[in-house]
């Protein structure tokens, strides 16, 4: 997957480049930088000193030491005023410049910190959009696997006010069907269930009949006669929306190899997140979503909070999958893609 969020200690990250988010001297400090120098150990301050420091929004490459990764990419996030003073554009620009040096070093994997969001006190969730938005500029561009490691999930809110209205969804439609006495009341009495408006939603849940009956004279027969798989229904879709291949598995945050197989493979079994990403990718509406789940063996399901996480989503027709993922990871689910 091309770029994932993860809980971890970046120091701890097995890629070929972390980044550091420093200061303009280069010569260690708190927070992460503290973390990554005593994990480097002292010959990467003694590497750092020659560098002769680094201006806010750009970046600059040592060896990684100790780390268990190649190299560290140092950069200087600005410091938050009032977001009025240019703070986004350096912050992206931070990104930008350690991406840049990640590839012209020849890095496939590369770790960010989310810069600026600590001692120098980027809102945590506009400092997340910022390092989201920057990142995927990047990656439509460049073909690299980045992750954003996030370190505090305490600390870090986002589950607060960005997402409460798809925490009000998941309480509306996933708690409903696990706690509400009156869906356990439609369960003893299903008859109950036809004068039950609001129940149509949740009925619209339900996976659609299968379109044909099978016609087939023996088992043999039933076999060679299988639907349009998954592939197959994949690889046409793109093709009636006259897209290219590489625009659908970069905005489904799915890298070329995988692709490939995909493609190469017409009985290819995808993962559920990665069949939903290429559903996303295309941005088929709900019900051609769950035809192009079935044919993988899915279905989106209100007893799954990823589910319904996915199924809002869909409802609004927002398809920017990693806005989807951002929430995902809010609310501790797998993210989508490979
Ligand atoms: N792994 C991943 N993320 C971490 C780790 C870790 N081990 N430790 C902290 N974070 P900060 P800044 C997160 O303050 O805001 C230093 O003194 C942390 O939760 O490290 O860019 C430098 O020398 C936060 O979300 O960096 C500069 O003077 C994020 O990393 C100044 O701080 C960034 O927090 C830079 O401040």
């Amino acid at each position: 997957m091309p770029l994932q969020i993860v809980r971890n200690d970046i120091t701890k990250m097995q890629v070929d480049a972390i980044v550091n988010a420093a200061n303009p001297s280069l010569l260690g400090g708190g927070g992460v930088d503290g973390c990554i120098h005593r994990a480097a150990g002292p010959e990467l301050l003694a590497e750092c000193k020659a560098l002769g420091g680094c201006d806010i929004g750009s970046a600059k490459m040592t060896l990684a030491y100790r780390l268990p990764c190649k190299h560290v990419i140092h950069t200087v996030g600005p410091q938050y005023i009032d977001g009025r003073h240019g703070e986004r554009a350096l912050l992206a620009s931070c990104y930008r410049a350690s991406l840049v040096l990640a590839q012209q070093a020849g890095c496939g994997t590369v770790a960010f910190p989310l810069i600026s969001s600590g001692v120098y006190g980027y809102p945590k969730e506009e400092a997340l959009e910022v390092a989201v938005d920057s990142i995927r500029a990047f990656l439509e561009e460049n073909e690299l696997t980045v992750y954003l490691v996030i370190f505090d999930k305490k600390a870090f809110q986002i589950g607060k006010q960005r997402f409460s209205d798809i925490a009000a969804f998941i309480d509306d439609h996933y708690v409903a069907a696990h706690t509400d006495s009156r869906a356990e009341r439609l369960r003893r009495n299903p008859l109950a269930r036809r004068n039950a408006p609001e129940d149509a939603f949740l009925g619209s849940a339900a996976p659609r009949p299968c379109a044909a009956p099978m016609q087939a004279a023996s088992l043999d027969e039933a076999v060679r006669q299988l639907d349009e798989s998954f592939s197959e229904m994949l690889l046409r879709k793109i093709d009636e929306k006259g897209l290219a291949d590489a625009q659908v598995y970069k905005k489904a945050n799915i890298d070329r190899k995988l692709f490939s197989k995909i493609r190469s493979d017409a009985h290819y079994r995808p993962s559920k997140p990665t069949a939903i990403a290429f559903a996303i990718a295309l941005e088929l509406p709900l019900d051609e979503t769950r035809e192009m789940l079935m044919k993988a063996g899915y279905a989106l399901s209100r007893s799954n909070k990823f589910d319904v996480i996915i199924e809002y989503f869909l409802r609004r027709g927002n398809y920017n999958i990693f806005e989807i993922n951002e929430a995902l990871f809010a609310f501790d689910q797998n993210l989508l893609g490979a």
